[in-house]
């Protein structure tokens, strides 16, 4: 393929496009809305990675968050369920071809509400699917509301205090089998590209939880998922630096402070340990490192959690490499003719 050169001021990706080929449409949501920055860094990440958007399927539920899909990649495939229930089409999907990259956007309240027992067997599987929750802290579509991931004592616009323990998405995920946790702020740009890029090159179950400001009904005093009370509570237990198989970067690191991540496609993961003690192929380890910043009102991010060498769903149903969608009827098994055969037995 011949390409020709880039508009002066245009970088074209390893598959030749420019970042604007991997946008959507203009978004809807408000202005300042965490959910936008999100979509920005999820177009930044599928360009630099230069992802086919034939090969990806966006799936979400029904909220603020689950709008946003319409607003990147304009030309991959698409599924809007109803309210929580996008572990089983995307489970669905991705069975019946298991070549499609699936990028899943759900809230904490499509997540943690209507959607928690969905979410809970997608976790158990390892199926592989990018599942982001942009969480508030509240039901933004419907004005607002608490969902499960608000913290106890967190306050709504009116005064109300919320009086339940929140659900941590994370801890539940890591506890369930998903085999790459992370949280991370919606503001910080480096860390969010990072995991996203890192996400594309994991085979198996990605929980990325996303604190995601909603300006309109939970960005005030007394709230803990504001962009205040976020930024300043924000304890990242690593640096996470990516570095994608297809380019040849040698990383000069300190042997000991930085431990280092191979992934299944060969990319690499460097992960600058900003506490001595903590380490992201440990569950207890991460689990505990939840519980402590939980208690202390505090917000670990960055890599939680990881297992890169598990088997996805696929490989554990022992499926053949072809999508079920495209094999044709004579490879099928039991063929036809078995099950003809069983039919007539019954008559
Ligand atoms: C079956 C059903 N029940 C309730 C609703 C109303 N509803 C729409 S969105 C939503 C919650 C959205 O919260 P979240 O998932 O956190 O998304 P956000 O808007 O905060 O991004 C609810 C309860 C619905 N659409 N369908
Ligand atoms: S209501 Fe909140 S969550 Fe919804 S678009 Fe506006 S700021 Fe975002
Ligand atoms: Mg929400």
């Amino acid at each position: 393929m011949t390409m020709t050169a880039p508009p002066p001021g245009k970088k074209l990706n390893r598959i030749g496009l420019e970042l604007q080929a991997y946008r959507g449409s203009k978004t809807t949501l408000c202005a300042g809305c965490g959910h936008n920055s999100i979509s920005e860094r999820i177009i930044d990440a599928f360009y630099e990675m230069g992802v086919d958007q034939r090969r990806v399927i966006k799936l979400s539920g029904i909220g603020c968050s689950s709008k946003s899909p319409a607003y990147f990649l304009s030309g991959s495939h698409g599924f809007n369920a109803v309210h929580g229930r996008m572990p089983s089409v995307g489970t669905g999907a991705m069975l019946a071809n298991q070549k499609l990259i699936a990028i899943g956007v759900s809230g904490d309240g499509d997540t943690g509400a209507i959607g928690i027992g969905q979410f809970v067997h997608l976790m158990r599987r390892n199926l592989p699917i990018i599942y982001i929750i942009e969480d508030n802290g509240c039901y933004g579509l419907t004005k607002g509301q608490f969902s499960p991931t608000a913290d106890l004592g967190s306050k709504l616009k009116n005064g109300v205090l919320n009086d339940l323990p929140p659900i941590d998405t994370c801890a539940l995920a890591i506890q369930l089998g998903a085999t790459f946790v992370a949280r991370s702020f919606s503001g910080d740009k480096k860390q969010l590209l990072s995991l996203l890029k890192a996400a594309l090159a994991h085979r198996g179950t990605v929980m990325l939880d996303v604190l995601s400001p909603c300006v309109t009904f939970n960005d005030h005093e007394g709230s803990t998922k504001s962009y205040s009370y976020v930024k300043d509570h924000d304890e990242p237990v690593n640096e996470v630096s990516f570095v994608p198989s297809f380019e040849d970067i040698a990383v000069d690191y300190e042997p000991g402070s930085t431990q280092e991540v191979t992934l299944h496609d060969g990319s690499k993961l460097y992960l600058k340990k900003l506490e001595e003690m903590y380490d992201p192929t440990d569950k207890l380890s991460a689990m505990r490192r939840l519980l402590e910043t939980s208690r202390r009102g505090e917000f670990a991010t960055g890599l939680i959690y990881i297992e890169p060498d598990r088997d996805d769903f696929m490989t554990l149903l022992n499926l053949i490499d072809e999508p079920l969608a495209t094999l044709p009827l004579s490879k099928v098994r039991p063929p036809k003719a078995a099950l003809d055969e069983i039919m007539e037995s019954l008559r």
